[in-house]
């Protein structure tokens, strides 16, 4: 891994220790036993860079009986040559803040920590700390208190203690009383890192030993099967449906590597590392996992008959079903974020699992079939449960008074002649309140809604059910809904004749329409079959000639007519949207029985809307991005 021949002269020297002693807390997160533990990880994370680099195979980690450990490698040693400053490269590796892991970008490191620079910052939380080195056939020797080193060099350099035929790196440490509320590492938290680090390091081996009195323990951390085995060990007592599922690639820079089991639970547990690092909060490593798994999931299930023309995809829940899974990246640069900094953040981690992920599960499955059909069965019992928690809320939903109008925005008809009724599904406030005002109230009923409603392909049924307006438009139709198992719609219950969508002419406004006829198809399609749902047509333009009537026109197609067929002067009004008419204009030209202008919904326009919707938000990228490219002219789309 490390391509160029690095020596003392490249390690950057920044500043000194004093600050890591003023503020612990800053450089291992606490001065309580968590920040202890971190000290004995950020010695180790250094002998992991150099398994990393491909030169240590084994590390020994001792919990002495003194109360101090030992980590020791079987690495290159840290070089102990002349660095520039005048001094041995093992004192600015040891005793200067931010050296030891930024050495050059061609060298990068890949293990946890500080990455790699956490060395000099264990130090200065030292007691004492004594180094040996094992390099050139020598056993150099130096120690430090507080950070403060008390060995005397000679010309700059280490003393030399003894002759040996082994290499690599031995560090003791004792944190120090004065920094640790208590200096007592715990053995636990200890053996559970370490074991991590082995499954995540196949081909290393962990000596661990526990010396410390009425302690005493060794165990030899080993994991060859790596992340396999660790998922294995995750699924232990567990009645696993297949053996694990393993791959490794590498994309965009970025080594990817996964293993994943399905068993027969209802847990979902999948973890992520990114350079050997767990990141506790997740990540854009886990969401292109977890996106592409959906996917491939969705579409083998149509693809196999499971899925029908009619059935709605599996949420991502639905397909992590009984999964445990390891997800780990090894990132040249990772960017983290979050509450504790252990979320990875960086946006080209999702396209390399995703690619990767994306073609090699599916080699896998396409040559499995059984292992797939017994996950997409976990998918499918997810689906059914889901389906039955969901049902059970919705009829709590329906009963309960509260949910009506929630945020008081539907302006309803006085009314209860359902053959004479209609309800206009407005969008923008604005429009809504020209609309409350221009209505004939006696048989018009307003409902505004804001921006983007939720797309309910994508979204779960919580979530949709949760959204205020799709709960008041349920609730307003007042014939109920269906979805998937079961049935509790009643049309004969639908308070309104006509449902009409109001929406701009432009393409948040058809985008709006096509979320809406989502909705409607997939919850209440009779609606739509029996001819119910209307969409509005505002017209684009006025046309006032100098002398006559003015007229209303519906699109460029009309306008240019209107060119066409009539000479002299006339003024033009462009209508950029419905907020721009006054309540008289939209009444004439909207909403007005006599003088509107409605297209009845067909199911082919709501299947359609449906499947543009699922293009857009739930499936494969490439028809997606084709999609978008087609209308790119038109505008942007927010998906
Ligand atoms: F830094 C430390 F003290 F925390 C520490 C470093 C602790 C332990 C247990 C091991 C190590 C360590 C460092 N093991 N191996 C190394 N290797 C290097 O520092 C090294 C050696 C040779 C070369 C080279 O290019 O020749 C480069 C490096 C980074």
């Amino acid at each position: 891994m490390a391509k160029t021949q690095y020596n003392a002269d490249s390690i950057t020297v920044l500043e000194g220790l004093e600050a890591v002693r003023k503020r612990p807390g800053m450089y291992i997160g606490g001065v309580g036993t968590k920040g202890l533990n971190h000290l004995i990880y950020e010695i180790v994370d250094n002998a992991v860079d150099e398994h990393l680099a491909g030169y240590c195979t084994e590390i020994w980690v001792t919990l002495e009986k003194d109360g101090s450990c030992t980590v020791k490698d079987s690495g290159r040693g840290i070089p102990v040559e002349m660095h520039k400053k005048g001094i041995s490269a093992e004192r600015v590796v040891l005793a200067t803040l931010h050296a030891g892991g930024k050495f050059d970008n061609d060298a990068y490191k890949t293990s946890g920590g500080l990455h790699g620079v956490g060395s000099s910052v264990v130090n200065a939380l030292s007691e004492h700390m004594d180094v040996k080195i094992y390099r050139n056939g020598c056993i150099y020797h130096d120690a430090y208190e507080r950070g403060i080193p008390v060995v005397e060099l000679q010309d700059g350099l280490l003393p030399v203690v003894g002759k040996t035929r082994a290499t690599g790196t031995e560090i003791n440490f004792s944190p120090d009383g004065e920094i640790f509320e208590k200096t007592k590492f715990k053995a636990d938290w200890l053996k559970s890192r370490l074991h991590e680090t082995a499954y995540l390091n196949p081909g290393l081996t962990i000596y661990y030993e526990n010396k410390r009195a009425g302690e005493e323990e060794k165990i030899i951390f080993a994991e060859p099967e790596g992340i396999v085995a660790y998922v294995k060990e995750l699924n232990a007592g567990k009645e696993a449906i297949h053996d694990p599922v393993y791959y490794k690639g590498t994309a965009e820079g970025i080594e990817v590597e996964a293993a994943f089991q399905f068993v027969d639970t209802f847990e979902e547990n999948i973890l992520g590392f990114c350079n050997n690092i767990f990141t506790q909060e997740g990540g854009t490593h886990l969401v292109g996992f977890k996106t592409r798994f959906t996917q491939m999931i969705n579409s083998y299930a149509r693809e196999l008959g499971i899925l029908k023309d009619r059935d709605a995809n599996f949420t991502g829940a639905d397909t992590r079903n009984g999964m445990t899974a390891i997800v780990a990246v090894k990132h040249p640069d990772p960017i983290f974020e979050g509450q504790t900094k252990t979320k990875l953040a960086s946006a080209d981690a999702t396209k390399a699992v995703f690619s990767i992920t994306g073609d090699e599960v599916q080699r896998f499955f396409d040559r499995n079939l059984e292992i797939l059909k017994g996950v997409i069965a976990c998918a499918e019992k997810s689906a059914k449960i889901r389906k039955a928690e969901e049902k059970a809320k919705t009829n709590m939903l329906s009963k309960s008074k509260f949910s009506f109008d929630s945020n008081g925005k539907l302006a309803n008809c006085e009314s209860r002649d359902a053959s004479r009724c209609e309800i206009f599904i407005v969008e923008g406030d604005s429009a809504g309140g020209s609309a409350k005002t221009a209505r004939n109230r006696q048989y018009q009923a307003i409902l505004p809604i804001r921006g983007k409603i939720l797309n309910v392909e994508k979204a779960s049924m919580d979530k949709v059910l949760a959204n205020a307006e799709i709960k008041t438009m349920i609730n307003a139709f007042g014939c109920g809904f269906s979805e998937g198992y079961g049935n509790d719609f009643d049309i004969s219950k639908l308070r309104y004749d006509k449902i009409i969508l109001m929406t701009d002419a432009d393409v948040d406004g058809s985008h709006i329409d096509t979320l809406l006829l989502t909705f409607l198809y997939r919850f209440m399609p009779e609606l739509i079959y029996n001819g119910h749902v209307f969409i509005a047509m505002p017209p684009l333009f006025k046309v006032v000639p100098k002398k006559g009537e003015g007229q209303y026109l519906y699109d460029e197609k009309e306008l240019e007519r209107y060119r066409r067929t009539h000479t002299g002067d006339f003024t033009l009004q462009r209508y950029k949207g419905l907020g721009e008419m006054d309540a008289d204009q939209l009444w004439e030209t909207t909403l007005d029985p006599e003088r509107r202008v409605l297209k009845q919904v067909e199911i082919e326009d709501a299947r359609l809307a449906s499947e543009i919707t699922e293009m857009l938000m739930g499936s494969d990228v490439p028809p997606r991005r084709q999609f978008i490219y087609d209308h790119a002219d038109e505008a942007e789309i927010d998906a």
